[in-house]
């Protein structure tokens, strides 16, 4: 693939190259065998020669002692996670902020955090009660979503995981929007056919989910490198789970992200659990943050519980991808407080004392406690954004549940611009068959 960029580069005049592209061209073109020409031969090596050793990927130093680095049983100091409302919702003093909270944004990101919260207990009981079939609850990572969301800009594009939906939210994504999502009637842009909670926007820049792990990730470096090539000032933020970050696809996007320079943010959100499987089995290194410097990406540890330092964090990712183009690796340490999935019994795999201590800690309360400090914030205005939710939610699922469902007919749309006829005649037989035997197709889809 790199090859085939930078052919296509190469195919360019170097004039006509954005700056931030003259570089891959010039090195791809030594890679692609038009070497530069050979230093001439020196007879004996000079002493900075033997004090180091100059090598194509970068000059390392000579040591005669044997020192190991790393390893299972090394001691280490874990990167620390970067704080600025401590636990009990109370501001941590000193805590370095490069981009303070404007009231009117740390009081809409509040209130989106309510109705997040409304959205994720009513869907989930939506789902118990049989209204459709599948939900994901983002409860004790809400601050993750949310903080990061208010520090991109609209034009930034989004490849999300699946327990982001804050981030749609955020940019504008309606609850209706969502419940027509999750009952895949006709008002869904997927015509039903995705699983729930697979939202996309083509508007508010929000690559549609896709639930393979990690597969987004490449997708953004990609997406990022275009932005640069095109100097488009923007970034792409790709989201994904600390077991997401054991697929081959992270280490392929890190790798291409660093040595193309492509100005992407990477959140990572440590929730401690790939639905039964523990965070102390995904790795032996320090996390995911542990990975970044590794790969040559600045990178960040941040309490994911904490909504205005995820924002800070994410706002000076942002500045740094962008001034510098090159990519940035935010680990959110932030725990599932809630089940993986509605099919998922965590009470199965994990204590209920962890679970407890962990709720305690719920980032909606943290970040309200602050607010109120702040004089931004009261019962009065927290009691009226939750009933004012609460109703909401409440409509968005009547009405998406009383909408019909897409006809039959269009599960083979959309794949081609026209229809091929091997499509066509499939599309053909199965009308036929559901003509023949009814009950094959619920009774809640219009064949036609
Ligand atoms: C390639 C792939 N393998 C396995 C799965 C099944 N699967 C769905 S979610 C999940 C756990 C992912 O955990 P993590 O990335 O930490 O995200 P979390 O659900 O905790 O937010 C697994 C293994 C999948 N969807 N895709």
């Amino acid at each position: 693939m790199l090859a085939r960029c930078a052919a296509a580069l190469r195919g360019r005049t170097a004039g006509s190259l954005p700056a931030a592209a003259r570089g891959l061209a010039a090195s791809a073109g030594a890679a692609g065998g038009e070497q530069p020409p050979a230093a001439a031969p020196t007879s004996q090596p000079s002493s900075s020669q033997e004090d180091r050793m100059d090598f194509p990927g970068g000059s390392v130093p000579f040591t005669a002692g044997m020192d190991w680095h790393g390893g299972a049983f090394a001691p280490r100091a874990p990167l620390p996670c970067y704080r600025t409302i401590d636990a009990a919702g109370r501001e941590v003093p000193d805590a370095a902020i490069p981009h303070p909270l404007p009231r009117e944004t740390a009081v809409r990101m509040y209130e989106t955090m309510v109705r997040l919260q409304t959205v994720d207990v009513l869907f989930y009981e939506a789902q118990r009660q049989g209204r459709f079939s599948f939900y994901m609850t983002s409860s004790g990572e809400e601050a993750t979503a949310i903080g990061s969301a208010a520090a991109l800009h609209p034009d930034d594009v989004v490849f999300s995981q699946y327990r982001e939906q804050g981030v749609i939210m955020y940019r504008g994504f309606s609850i209706q929007n969502m419940a027509h999502q999750c009952f895949g009637n006709m008002h869904e842009q997927g015509k039903g056919r995705q699983m729930p909670i697979h939202y996309g926007s083509r508007e508010l820049n929000f690559h549609t989910i896709s639930s393979p792990l990690a597969t987004q990730l490449p997708h953004a470096v990609g997406a990022a490198y275009a932005m640069k090539l095109e100097q488009r000032g923007t970034v792409a933020a790709a989201y994904f789970g600390e077991g997401a970050a054991s697929e081959g696809d992270f280490h392929a996007a890190l790798n291409f992200a660093a040595t193309l320079g492509a100005p992407v943010i990477f959140v990572c959100r440590n929730n401690g659990w790939a639905i039964s499987t523990p965070a102390s089995d995904q790795y032996r290194g320090d996390g995911i943050a542990g990975r970044g410097p590794a790969y040559g990406i600045a990178t960040l540890r941040v309490d994911g519980g904490d909504t205005r330092a995820v924002y800070n964090a994410t706002a000076e990712a942002r500045r740094i991808a962008l001034e510098q183009q090159a990519p940035v690796l935010l680990e959110a340490m932030s725990y599932r407080s809630g089940h993986h999935s509605t099919s998922d019994d965590s009470s199965r795999y994990r204590a209920a004392e962890e679970m407890r201590a962990w709720r305690a800690r719920d980032p909606v309360s943290r970040f309200q406690r602050w607010l109120v400090d702040q004089g931004w914030w009261d019962d009065a205005a927290d009691t009226a954004a939750r009933q004012a939710a609460r109703r909401e939610v409440i409509q968005a699922l009547e009405a998406a549940q009383r909408a019909p469902k897409p006809p039959l007919s269009t599960m083979f749309e959309d794949v081609y611009a026209r229809m091929p006829p091997h499509l066509e005649a499939q599309r053909a037989e199965v009308l036929a068959h559901v003509a023949a035997h009814p009950d094959a197709c619920p009774a809640d889809i219009p064949v036609k």
